[in-house]
């Protein structure tokens, strides 16, 4: 086997007046739990580090810019004690945060530290980015504003090695890893690239809105708990789906509870197995770490036999998936 424990920190409700530093020491806090119950990798959400602000229209730029973080993510001051820990508890972690470039650019990222190292070996920009570039004129509407503030990410779906976590055969190497963002893990596309690389565990934080009828279109359900309902259904439909279908674990985390005490965002933080099992799921609306033992040596039933890639592929079929 090759086992590698990893964890899911799951953040509850943090509000548009929450402080970083409060918001930061719960951070800090999932962390040493997960740590102390001996995980490897810690996921944390997508945007981990403020309320959702996409739910909201700002014309003040300045205002806007609170959100993000700029320059060295491992070094910033709101920032640096996270990676601080990570690295004092030898734990790699993977961060989801709004990044503002050098040269003034914006993207929803995510962040794998490899704490041995002290440093970022894979940095993701979310692909997908849903929602609209304008507001609602509903003044109650839940706008969902990811066109407007960030750019599509320029990274691509990049599977990258991790050295030091588990037993390295010579016919596996070391671990396979990717990264996605919310969104990203309702599209097939980004999973199969993602697959084609071989990857063994796909990370995916997520904020995802329990009822936002205006968003959906009115053919979804308008009933709150109905709406809710299907919308924990899908989060765990294409992560088990999807997984499956690509041979590898998924591990999800969920920024979730009642932000600002009235935008409701889902739990459900989850751990699947390449047969599509479910290893491990939040109880809660809360901080909570999740965990499980991936032996990553389960992916190779299916890499080898029911989605041997090089074997049963159809490629003359799929032109349409990359030409329109
Ligand atoms: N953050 C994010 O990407 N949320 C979207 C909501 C889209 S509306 C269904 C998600 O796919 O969960």
């Amino acid at each position: 086997p090759r086992i590698v424990r990893i964890a899911a920190a799951q953040v509850g409700a943090v509000h548009i007046w929450s402080k970083r530093l409060d918001t930061l020491k719960r951070l800090l806090k999932l962390l040493d739990d997960a740590a102390s119950r001996g995980a490897q990798v810690v996921l944390f959400p997508e945007t981990t580090l403020t309320t959702f602000f996409p739910r909201y229209f700002f014309s003040d730029d300045a205002e806007l810019e609170s959100f993000f973080e700029h320059g060295d993510i491992i070094t910033a001051s709101n920032t640096k004690p996270l990676f601080d820990k990570a690295k004092n508890l030898a734990v790699d972690i993977i961060l989801g945060f709004a990044e503002a470039t050098d040269d003034g650019e914006h993207f929803n990222t995510q962040v794998y530290y490899h704490a041995k190292f002290g440093s970022i070996m894979s940095r993701y920009r979310k692909v997908h980015l849903p929602g609209d570039y304008e507001p609602f004129s509903d003044p109650d509407a839940t706008n969902q504003l990811e066109k407007r503030y960030f750019k599509p990410g320029n990274l691509g779906f990049e599977a990258f090695r991790v050295p030091d976590l588990t037993t390295v055969t010579p016919e596996r190497g070391e671990p396979i890893f990717g990264q996605m963002i919310c969104n990203d893990r309702r599209w097939a596309e980004a999973w199969r690239v993602l697959g084609l690389q071989g990857v063994e565990v796909v990370f995916c934080g997520y904020n995802t809105t329990g009822f936002a009828p205006h968003m959906w279109g009115s053919s979804k359900t308008q009933d709150p708990k109905e709406a809710e309902a299907m919308a924990y259904f899908h989060h765990k439909l294409v992560m088990q789906t999807h997984g499956h279908t690509n041979s590898c674990f998924s591990v999800s985390a969920a920024r979730c509870g009642m932000d600002d005490e009235k935008y409701g965002l889902i739990a459900g933080s989850l751990i699947t197995d390449p047969q599509g099992r479910v290893l491990a799921k939040s109880k809660t609306t809360e901080d909570e770490i999740i965990i499980a033992d991936c032996d990553l040596d389960l992916c190779q039933q299916g890499k080898t036999r029911t989605f041997d890639f090089a074997r049963h592929r159809r490629i003359e079929h799929y032109g349409r998936i990359a030409n329109q």
